[in-house]
């Protein structure tokens, strides 16, 4: 099996880093623009491989797709990252063009492969990739809400002061500050309702951090993270290739699912080796198919941006 991964910054070198001491596939190649850059973390990585007891090959490209020939899945991180005060949204301009010809250029050398988007603004480049190559939906995937459910995970991980693993929690809707939704309601630790565990005003502040889970790092970091974004492509790409069928909250393409249409957004799918095999409905009550709602109309504004971008 093979892989590749598009953009050898910070978010593509670690989900490369993680796909790697996984021992995932055989073969792994991280493209770049910049010259040398991909070859530099390729061989980098590399020299972990005895340390770390992996057996996967990582080379690096400069803009070479022919290396790419035949990957299974390729990951697409490519374009600029936030700046702190900077939403994921204002960076649509500048990737939706990088998005765009780098799709294109992996389907020239590997036309049956998964396609995984990162690049923000997530849900509109997912969107983009899935109309510009045609490609049928279930193969293109969108990674946000796996990103965002670990960090939900993770505050309440602090409140409870519990295992991360014995958590179950989903985060559905955009991979923006004010589109995502925490699913509160649903949250268990091993199949109790953590609603029963923390008061309403910690779950309240726990959602609110997670919302923001993603700006709270640009700011302290002075750029966008990349441990979590870069395990979580991993967690993605592993579902796929070892066909293991876990359900992740993703955004793909809606036709009527969640009441939404012409529209890609996060939902719990099931992920195994054909993509994104099906959508899973969580029966949302009333406030949170609002919420879905609200999130879908702010999403769609923003796909409609790239209408301009085109013209
Ligand atoms: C984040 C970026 C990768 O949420 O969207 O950190």
């Amino acid at each position: 099996m093979k892989v590749t991964v598009v953009g050898a910054g910070a978010v593509g070198a670690t989900c490369a880093d993680n796909i790697a001491r996984k021992e995932l596939v055989e073969e792994l190649v991280l493209v770049d623009i910049k010259e040398g850059f991909a070859e530099g973390k390729a061989l980098d990585i590399m020299q972990t491989a005895s340390l770390l007891g992996f057996d996967t090959r990582v080379i690096g490209s400069t803009n070479d797709y022919s290396k790419t020939a035949n990957s299974d899945v390729c990951v697409i991180t490519s374009g600029i990252p936030r700046k702190p005060g900077m939403t994921r949204e204002e960076l649509i301009g500048t990737n939706a063009k990088i998005v765009e010809e780098v799709s294109k250029n992996l389907l020239k050398y590997s036309p049956n492969t998964i396609l995984v988007v990162i690049s923000n603004p997530m849900d509109t480049m997912t969107y983009l990739t899935l109309k510009a190559t045609g490609l049928p939906k279930h193969r293109v995937i969108g990674m946000g809400g796996i990103l965002d459910s670990a960090r939900f995970k993770c505050y309440l991980q602090q409140a409870l002061d519990c295992s991360p693993n014995d958590l179950h929690a989903t985060v559905i809707g955009g991979h923006g500050d004010t589109t995502m939704i925490p699913l509160t309601r649903l949250a268990t630790l091993n199949g109790t309702l953590v609603s029963n565990l923390l008061g309403e005003a910690e779950l309240k502040q726990v959602s609110a951090d997670t919302m923001v889970g993603g700006a709270t790092l640009t700011k302290l970091l002075g750029t966008s993270a990349w441990y979590a974004p870069g395990a979580a492509g991993a967690a993605l790409v592993e579902s796929i290739i070892r066909n293991e069928k876990k359900v992740f909250p993703c955004c793909v393409s809606l036709e009527g699912e969640y009441g939404q249409n012409d529209i890609c957004l996060g939902v719990p799918v099931v992920i195994g080796r054909n993509g994104w095999e099906k959508i899973i409905d969580y029966k949302l009550n009333a406030e949170e198919q609002e919420l879905f709602n609200k999130s879908a109309d702010a999403v769609r504004n923003m796909n409609q941006v790239l209408d301009t971008l085109v013209a």
